[in-house]
């Protein structure tokens, strides 16, 4: 009913795989459409979500556990100079969250970005990180934006605040969504899920290993509870994300990029590295760099829909009764992504 009589403004489709124009379900109204939608007998999981019109910027949510692995840091930057996307909010997960809230406030100093607020997940500890060299001493209480101690209520707020479905860009383990979902099950028909979880058919660097990635094995009762709400979800597993690296002239070009916040990234892979001393010729692997990617676009890769189940153990297994995840399962040229990657990172 809804997507034919009640609404049929068009919405661009960002896939390459579904570059028809389609007709969407309007979410753009009052919190109470999606629950008429949902009275109406909508479906239980939406195959399509209405994404803002061409030419309009995407709201986004980053939900991280930047600070340990260095690939989020990347990934922050990367969505930062997207222009494409509005970044509405940037939340720390999967515990020591506030440690992480200060390296994204700092962060966002630094690259002049301080509309953009600060929620503090679930843990409230300030431990030291593999980036504190970096953090020092900085004080959220400074932060010329706003920090919410309630990241998960701030995550709420700004999905129900927006007249565009937000994407919800989750890159770290996810303890901080059932907790909103269970508070406010009214954000997963207003946003879309995009995670860099899980190994389908591949494993680590382009291995046929399949393993418990680390984002799902750290908490796979988090994303159980993920993949059970009824929203979109599209996720970049180590089959597409397990292989990104920036090495050469590639990453040359980075690293000798002038914007300070690219020079702030350097300074923190850096600090990161085992080794601080030794001559940074490439980057690790970029993980997180996938999802931020797939907020913006799914042009480069091969997309699968694929029944997905998560097993207690961490893995993420296809199963054909299990809920249907937007999959990128290959790439269709990576050499353009990473071209793509640096252009964001170094441009103007
Ligand atoms: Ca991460």
């Amino acid at each position: 009913m809804m997507s034919t009589e009640m609404s049929r403004r068009s919405f661009l489709k960002h896939s390459a795989a579904a570059a028809a124009v389609v007709a969407g379900a309007d979410l753009g109204g009052s919190p109470g459409a999606a629950t008429a939608a949902e009275a109406a007998g909508s479906p239980r999981a939406r195959d399509t979500l209405a994404l803002p019109k061409a030419g309009k910027k995407i709201p986004v949510i980053l939900d991280t556990d930047i600070g340990t692995d260095i690939d989020d840091t990347w990934a922050l930057c990367m969505m930062l100079k997207s222009p494409e996307l509005d970044v509405r909010l940037v939340t720390s997960d999967s515990g020591n969250d506030v440690y992480r809230a200060r390296l994204i406030a700092k962060l966002l100093e630094v690259f002049g970005r301080t509309e953009v607020p600060v929620g503090i997940g679930l843990d409230k500890t300030d431990k030291p990180g593999r980036q504190s060299a970096w953090v020092g001493d900085y004080d959220l209480a400074k932060y010329p934006g706003k920090v919410y101690e309630d990241g998960v209520g701030a995550m709420i707020e700004t999905i129900r605040a927006s007249a565009d479905p937000v994407s919800l860009v989750c890159i770290g383990p996810v303890p901080n969504i059932p907790v909103a979902l269970e508070r406010a099950g009214d954000i997963a028909q207003r946003a879309r899920f995009i995670g860099m979880h899980g190994s389908v058919r591949r494993g680590y660097d382009g291995s046929r290993k399949i393993s418990a990635e680390y984002n799902v094995r750290a908490d796979p009762k988090a994303l159980q509870k993920v993949f059970a709400a009824p929203w979109e979800i599209t996720i970049t597993p180590l089959d597409t994300c397990g292989i990104i690296h920036l090495r050469g002239e590639k990453f040359q070009k980075v690293y000798r990029c002038k914007d300070p916040g690219i020079q702030a990234l350097m300074e923190n892979y850096r600090v990161w590295r085992k080794n601080p001393r030794g001559p940074i010729t490439a980057s690790s692997t970029l993980f997180d760099t996938v999802a931020v990617y797939l907020a913006v676009t799914e042009e480069l890769l091969e997309m699968e829909k694929l029944g997905i189940r998560v097993t207690d153990d961490g893995h993420t297994v296809i199963d054909e009764g299990a809920r249907a995840v937007n999959c990128a399962m290959k790439w269709k040229d990576l050499g353009a992504f990473e071209d793509f990657l640096v252009d964001r990172l170094t441009r103007a």
